[in-house]
């Protein structure tokens, strides 16, 4: 739409000038042409009434037909703005609504996170108090023990699960798992040699034959550092129990058990039998020896009885018992007590009574 050769001019409502005047009448002086009335002119919009310039139209008649054409659409275009700036004011206060709504959630989700931390404080707390009950109920069986004495035959046999086998501070050796048992001839027994099934290999250095060795519920050796650390003040007692190759069942008891200090290689001080053994006393002849390995000879024969029959003991001669032979032989090499061979042995102590 445009406004072909028309001549526009501002005038001011109410004061047409000369010029103007004369103007119309050049207007009226030419065939076709029209003086539109003055109207506010819209690309003013910023002066005030009282300033509204006024344009004056002159144009040919198809011209002023589209020019009320034009103010025709300029009126929807007003109507549209005017409900387009209402539906943003009700947007606007939908928005604002919303905010206010998730300002509200907003406070809620924070009381709701706090609460969450206080009840996860509390929570924590719990633990800690759990754990701190646990630990204390526990404390009868995990407590450290000096020896298998001060095994209370209650925890050992609510922990039977376990096979009997707790913690002790060995002084000089440290925390060591031992098996302790609490039922033979009224407990009290820490036993430090076991063959029951071959599992376990005792043909060993000095080194291992030291610290101790296998499988605390099976076949094992305790060690020597504790064996000494464990008899050292004396007024110790041992018992050997033994099952012979032929089933039958022994008992060899010493009321008198020491073992030596690693300087003296754990000399064996024994004495005191008491058993039931058809053979006989078939260990106090190993009284006042040294004990040997293969790596380590101390024994009192030309040769190396440890080497020999695959076993660390408190050798003299070599040929006597000797509860650490090789489970599987049944030559002089196997578990022997005196010349009988076993299919088990077990050497534990306690203090005397
Ligand atoms: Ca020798």
């Amino acid at each position: 739409m445009r406004i072909t050769n028309g001549i526009i001019a501002s005038c001011i409502l109410g004061m047409i000038s000369a010029a103007d005047q004369h103007e119309e009448m050049r207007c009226k002086a030419r065939p076709g042409c029209h003086l539109a009335k003055c109207e506010p002119g819209p690309l003013s919009p910023s002066l005030n009434v009282n300033e509204y310039p006024v344009t004056c139209v002159r144009t040919s008649a198809q011209d002023w037909e589209e020019y009320k054409e034009l103010k025709s659409e300029m009126r929807i275009m007003r109507t549209d703005l005017t409900s387009y700036a209402s539906r943003i004011s009700s947007l606007e206060n939908e928005n604002k609504k919303t905010t206010a709504e998730m300002e509200a959630l907003k406070t809620k989700l924070l009381k709701s996170e706090q609460s969450n931390k206080a009840l996860l404080k509390e929570l924590n707390a719990l633990g800690i108090k759990t754990n701190d009950l646990e630990s204390h109920l526990a404390e009868p069986n995990t407590a450290l023990l000096r020896s298998c004495e001060d095994v209370q035959l209650e925890s050992a046999l609510a922990r039977n699960d376990s096979g009997c086998v707790f913690k002790l501070d060995i002084p000089e050796v440290g925390i060591t798992n031992v098996f302790c048992d609490v039922t033979d001839d009224g407990g009290n027994w820490t036993v430090f040699q076991r063959r029951m099934n071959g599992d376990v290999n005792f043909s060993r250095g000095w080194d291992d034959y030291v610290k101790g060795f296998g499988d605390l519920q099976g076949d094992h050796w305790l060690g020597l550092e504790a064996l000494h650390q464990m008899t050292k003040t004396g007024n110790m007692e041992m018992k050997i129990k033994m099952i012979t190759k032929n089933g039958v069942y022994w008992v060899a008891k010493y009321s008198n058990f020491r073992i030596g200090p690693g300087s003296n290689k754990y000399r064996l001080h024994v004495s005191g039998y008491s058993g039931n053994s058809t053979s006989g006393d078939g260990f106090s002849s190993h009284d006042n020896h040294q004990f040997s390995t293969k790596d380590a000879d101390h024994d009192g024969s030309p040769g190396n009885c440890a080497s020999l029959l695959e076993a660390g003991w408190w050798y003299h001669i070599c040929y006597h018992s000797n509860l650490n032979g090789n489970f599987h032989k049944t030559d002089d090499k196997g578990v022997r007590w005196g010349q009988d061979l076993l299919q088990f042995s077990e050497m534990k102590l306690r203090k005397r009574s």
